[in-house]
């Protein structure tokens, strides 16, 4: 009687051990897009596909993959439900943005934690009627765009400074909470042996794409404020920058 207890609790302990911890997170899926977004246009239906993988190794057909955007600037919310298209694990999703402007977006592959990906910058459509350029030779002299792209970003991040999170094992971000003064650009550094994502719960963070080892990730934090984040795939890793 007292042996058979004793195994019943031997069996509990090691129940207990597989269910918590790192074990539990064991359980996750990583999305990855088939290519990079390219030009999104306003009103204007994008389809793509992506592929779930378990671990981030084993195509995974059997998820329900849910794509959920929000507009940075209003709030709005789209979401649709991709399907299974190909290869084992291969989905296709059709998404239609009602507005320009930029767009916070993830992939969660259900019963699993979303993938988080890079800011999504939709644009209008170009009339065809305006021309932009001079049809000068000339004017591309005068009027050089990436130029001007360039300054604006040098005014923007000359005064920042910069600082390194980094992607540890046992699946930690170091250090844990972060305090920066407005303008600074913290790096996220993946010196892990596994993919991981830095998916702020802020409108105003803009994520990272799945992050590989070795890998890493920049934003500057402009306004004050306690940005809190999370990896997308493994929930259970959970920081926060504070912007003071
Ligand atoms: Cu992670």
């Amino acid at each position: 009687m007292s042996r058979r207890s004793a195994l019943i609790a031997t069996l509990g302990v090691i129940l207990l051990i597989a269910l918590s911890g790192p074990a539990m997170a064991g359980g996750y899926a990583v999305v990855h897009l088939d290519e990079d977004p390219g030009d999104v246009l306003v009103a204007t239906p994008w389809r793509f596909g992506f592929v779930v993988l378990q671990h981030d190794v084993t195509p995974n057909s059997d998820v329900t993959p849910i794509v959920r955007a929000l507009h940075k600037d209003s709030g709005d919310e789209v979401t649709a439900t991709g399907v299974q298209q190909g290869a084992i694990g291969h989905f296709v999703v059709e998404v239609t943005f009602p507005r320009a402007g930029e767009w916070k977006w993830s992939i969660e592959p259900r019963p699993y934690a979303e993938t988080s990906f890079a800011t999504l910058t939709v644009i209008e459509p170009e009339p065809r009627s305006v021309r932009r350029w001079p049809a000068s030779p000339w004017g591309r002299y005068w009027l050089k765009p990436d130029k001007i792209i360039e300054q604006q970003r040098a005014a923007t991040t000359d005064r920042g400074a910069t600082r390194t999170v980094a992607i540890l094992d046992p699946w930690v971000f170091a250090p844990s909470s972060l305090q920066v003064p407005p303008g600074t650009t913290v790096t996220w550094v993946n010196r892990t042996a596994t993919i991981h994502a830095v998916t702020g719960n802020d409108l105003a963070f803009d994520d990272s794409g799945p992050i590989a080892p070795g890998q890493s990730f920049s934003t500057t934090f402009e306004q004050p404020g306690t940005y809190r984040y999370r990896c997308g795939p493994h929930p259970g890793m959970m920081e926060e920058i504070i912007v003071a």
